[in-house]
């Protein structure tokens, strides 16, 4: 304990503010002086947006977490953006906060989150994080929370900065924003790890684009995982596909923009990347299971959605594998395919449209389309929950006996109360039982607040998850945690992951080390 305490202190006094990139030009900063300028409440209740002299902008009637305040800008695509905000909030001890984008393409809203922050009560913090705009017709910038629906609070200096010569877009002066970036005099998990599986996490597209996060997660973890930026709705071009719909409505068109600067760091700097995920029923979108691509449309029969599946595995793979290669050593072909309730395949556009073989005819495409060597992987959730486990075994042995599948990925969003070590040892024996190369795909573990005995049992249960994965060293291929540190994770209030907001190391951290290091 006294080791992080010393750590923490001289990590502390190391972190520096850094400005953005010298090259970057602000370009757009609020002007809550004199009005909303343009801001309103995103909301289908009863939230309002007002002027806060002298220069903020103040939420408050809210009744869901996107209820927000939130501006349209006319974005380009394939522009590298820094956007940052400050936010304050006087309701709560701590609130977090997140820059999120909403955008649209032909009338279908899709959401990325850019960045996260929490604002003590009373304080000023900012948000600061990068984005590059896909594909849409229209982008709304909004600043949301995370766990507080009701929350009122204010914004203020909401700018955008862009490389010099990007058209302005009004209410420019010239103010770099704050970042906080790592140090690190850390024990390197990736060496204490090397020679036995890979250890990894997923980075999203804000993270992959800080040269100085990424040298970090270079020296910590030897394999990436993009978090949202290789998922259907990131990779799909739709407007480009239902133009090539007009010819061949199975014609599908894919774009890498989101995925790429990770790919490339990857590429350039030798970490290996886990690709997440080819066939899911979430975050695809709606559009693509429609006639013509057009949601307004029936749903396409057997025919046309196999030849869909099979023409978007094939571009992706196929281009992955030519501009990357090697770089992608193992795939999530499909992932969370078993209902919770049921323990059969969940109701998806996948099973209305192909039927109950979606799933082995994802794994025949992949295998057909990946470069040789690919692991392919079925990745889900609840294993250790027995109903679940005998669903997911019985999709598994199905699998098996096609011949195409390498690996089952053990997601493990847990808390430090559930489910116990004993049940997810009993759901790690019985599916390495079955002769399959193993990882843990998505790793974190959720306490309640923050405090030392919370972090000590949630370090126990890291340090008895890495005991067992060490136990099948043979055969796994990785342990990925998601997400660098607390305030980045996609349960942020759960303080979950192995670094706090400054990029501490937490017990878990230690836990984790201590762990390799032993064996
Ligand atoms: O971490 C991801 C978060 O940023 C997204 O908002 C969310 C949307 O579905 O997906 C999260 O990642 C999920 C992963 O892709 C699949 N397993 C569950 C993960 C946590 O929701």
């Amino acid at each position: 304990m006294r080791k992080t305490l010393a750590l923490t202190l001289a990590l502390l006094l190391m972190a520096a503010a850094l400005p953005a990139r010298a090259a970057d030009a602000m370009i757009y900063q609020s002007g809550f002086a004199t009005g909303t300028d343009g801001w309103y409440a995103r909301s289908a209740g009863s939230a309002k947006v007002s002027q806060l002299p002298p220069n903020a902008l103040h939420i408050e009637g809210r009744t869901a977490d996107w209820h927000s305040p939130g501006r349209d800008f006319a974005l380009v695509r394939g522009t590298p953006y820094t956007l940052s905000v400050q936010v304050r909030q006087d309701e709560a001890d701590a609130a977090d906060f997140i820059i999120s984008v909403a955008h649209a393409a032909n009338g279908e809203e899709t959401y990325e989150n850019i960045v996260r922050g929490t604002a003590r009560r009373g304080e000023w913090v900012t948000l600061s994080g990068a984005y590059t705009p896909g594909a849409f017709d229209r982008y709304v910038l909004y600043v949301e929370t995370l766990g507080a629906p009701t929350l009122s609070y204010d914004i203020r200096f909401f700018r955008i900065y862009a490389p010099e010569g990007t058209a302005n877009m009004e209410n420019v002066k010239d103010e770099a924003p704050a970042v906080i970036l790592p140090v690190d005099e850390l024990p390197r998990l990736k060496a204490l790890c090397a020679e036995r599986f890979d250890i990894g996490l997923c980075v999203p597209q804000y993270l992959a684009r800080s040269a100085e996060t990424m040298a970090f997660i270079r020296d910590q973890f030897s394999i990436v995982t993009p978090e949202n930026e290789l998922k259907p709705d990131a990779v799909l071009d739709m407007a480009a596909s239902r133009q090539l719909a007009k010819e061949d409505d199975t014609a599908v068109a894919v774009h890498f923009d989101a995925a790429k600067p990770l790919l490339d760091y990857a590429q350039a700097n030798g970490l290996k990347v886990h690709g997440h995920v080819l066939v899911w029923h979430s975050q695809t979108p709606e559009a693509f299971f429609h006639e013509g691509y057009d949601p307004a449309k029936p749903l396409v029969g057997r025919e046309v959605m196999l030849a869909r599946m099979e023409h978007y595995i094939r571009e992706v793979l196929t281009y992955t594998g030519t501009q990357y290669p090697g770089v992608i050593v193992s795939w999530d072909v499909v992932n969370e395919a078993i209902d919770d309730g049921t323990h059969t395949l969940r109701d998806s556009n996948w099973l209305k449209t192909v039927g109950e073989d979606f799933v082995s005819r994802a794994f025949a495409f992949a295998r057909q389309y990946a470069p040789e060597g690919t692991l392919l992987y079925y990745n889900d959730y609840n294993t250790a929950i027995p109903g679940k486990q005998n669903g997911i075994v019985r999709l598994l042995e199905g699998l098996i006996a096609d011949g195409t599948v390498d690996g089952y990925g053990f997601q493990m969003h847990h808390e430090i109360t559930f489910p116990t070590m004993a049940a997810i040892t009993a759901s790690v024996s019985r599916v390495a039982a079955l002769g399959l190369r193993l990882r843990v795909s998505e790793l974190d573990i959720g306490v309640n607040a923050a405090t030392e005995a919370n972090y000590a049992s949630q370090a126990a249960m890291y340090g008895d998850i890495m005991r067992l994965m060490l136990q099948y060293a043979d055969r796994v291929d990785a342990v990925q945690v998601w997400g660098l540190c607390d305030s980045q994770s996609w349960r942020a209030a759960k303080f979950p992951l192995l670094f706090d907001a400054q990029r501490n190391p937490k017990p878990a951290f230690w836990a984790v080390a201590e762990a390799l290091q032993k064996q």
